[in-house]
């Protein structure tokens, strides 16, 4: 199928949809300048981002966790969504039974106005007590060391899912509902390798529901899509989300 059939495709799966679930990846926010978690950008002093992103290398050294999670929150103080979440915005606004799930901890959805998300890996913004589970949004950074709580004065950690946590209380059953009423399941920048939240493009399957993969290169889940558009989602979204 050429592009433009596949595009054709997509944009009338899209159009007749009532229901539609969206899942989005570190690919999304790309071209707003955000490194992709598999990407080259990865290392943080020559440390792969797997081994920092788990409970176990938080407790064992928490101020270098915390000074990888302050880096990246500083770097993200300077970047703005981009065309790609801008179209979901719309595609939100134009359709009656809306979900957006997503893996990525950026903020930048929320920043450009998407409002029916699921954050499945939670948010890099938001702070939680160790001890007494306060649970507080700081978007400050600049190191000095990891944070305490104001209430209980424990250890801080930064509210995202890491490997081998589970996720946040009743967002697989949210997603998993949705997709269970969708029209379409639209994949977005996400290389299908992190579970559970990899599963849900089967789940669309299995119940045939047409499945949208939106990626720069094949990934493992593009046997499973109904229609594949390969390429920049800046470029790509716009033009399958017109009004
Ligand atoms: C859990 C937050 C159980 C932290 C992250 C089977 C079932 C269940 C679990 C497992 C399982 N098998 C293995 C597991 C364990 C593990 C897992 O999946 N491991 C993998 C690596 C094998 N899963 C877990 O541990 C999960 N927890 O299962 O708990 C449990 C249950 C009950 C009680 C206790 C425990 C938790 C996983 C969450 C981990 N946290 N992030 C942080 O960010 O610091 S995951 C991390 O990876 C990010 O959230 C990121 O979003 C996510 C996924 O990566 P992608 O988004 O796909 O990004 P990636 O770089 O890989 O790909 C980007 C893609 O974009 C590429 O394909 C690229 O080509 C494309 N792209 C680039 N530029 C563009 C583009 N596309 C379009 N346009 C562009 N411009
Ligand atoms: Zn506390």
């Amino acid at each position: 199928m050429s592009f433009s059939s596949a595009l054709a495709s997509a944009k009338q799966i899209l159009d007749e949809a009532d229901a539609i679930t969206v899942m989005t990846g570190a690919g999304i926010s790309a071209e707003s300048g955000v490194p992709t978690f598999r990407g080259t950008g990865g290392l943080w002093k020559g440390k792969d981002p797997m081994t920092l992103a788990t409970p176990e290398a938080f407790f064992a050294d928490p101020d270098f966790v915390w000074e990888w999670y302050d880096h990246r929150r500083a770097e993200l103080s300077r970047c703005a969504p981009n065309a790609a979440h801008h179209a979901l915005v719309q595609l939100e606004e134009q359709t009656a039974d809306f979900t957006l799930a997503t893996q990525n901890v950026d903020g930048l959805h929320r920043a450009a106005g998407s409002r029916r998300i699921v954050h499945l890996h939670g948010d890099i913004f938001t702070v939680r007590c160790t001890d007494c589970g306060n649970e507080r949004v700081d978007r400050t950074h600049g190191w000095s060391g990891p944070p305490h709580c104001a209430r209980c004065g424990g250890l801080e950690r930064p509210g995202v899912v890491w490997f081998g946590e589970a996720l946040p209380e009743g967002s697989l059953e949210a997603v998993g509902e949705a997709v269970g009423r969708c029209d379409a399941f639209l994949i977005i920048g996400t290389s299908g390798l992190v579970w559970p939240a990899a599963g849900f493009a089967g789940l669309a399957r299995r119940l045939g529901r047409p499945v949208i993969l939106v990626n720069l290169e094949p990934t493992e889940q593009s046997s499973l899509a109904t229609v594949e558009l390969y390429g920049r989602a800046g470029e790509i979204l716009p033009r399958l989300i017109s009004g």
